[in-house]
């Protein structure tokens, strides 16, 4: 058995990855209980979670979904955007770095 007590330290260090919102922008058109069924959909919420979020949105113009790492968050704004587009909802979300 080596003794890595000899062994110098590793220069690299591990980087955190950088965390994105996924956010959820209000619209005057996309029916409430859709927006619900999306939430529940792509971003895994139970309906008490989805309509404390749909109301948030709908009351203060938007509203964090979710935090994941970038291409997550992309992945799942462009899904849940694009199942209101094919329902012909202007149902939108965006991506935010967290700070
Ligand atoms: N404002 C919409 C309505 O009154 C419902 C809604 C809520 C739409 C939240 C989008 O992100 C949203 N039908």
């Amino acid at each position: 058995m080596p003794d890595f007590k000899l062994l110098p330290k590793p220069e690299t260090r591990t980087e955190r990855p950088k965390l994105y919102k996924v956010i959820l922008l209000n619209d005057d058109y996309t029916p409430r209980d859709f927006v619900i069924a999306v939430l529940k959909a792509v971003f895994r919420m139970t309906e008490g979670e989805a309509l404390g979020v749909m109301l948030t949105a709908h009351r203060k113009g938007a509203c964090v979904v979710a935090v994941y790492t970038q291409e997550v968050a992309e992945t799942k704004a462009r899904q849940a955007t694009d199942m209101g587009a094919s329902a012909g909802f202007p149902l939108a979300f965006t991506t935010e770095k967290e700070s």
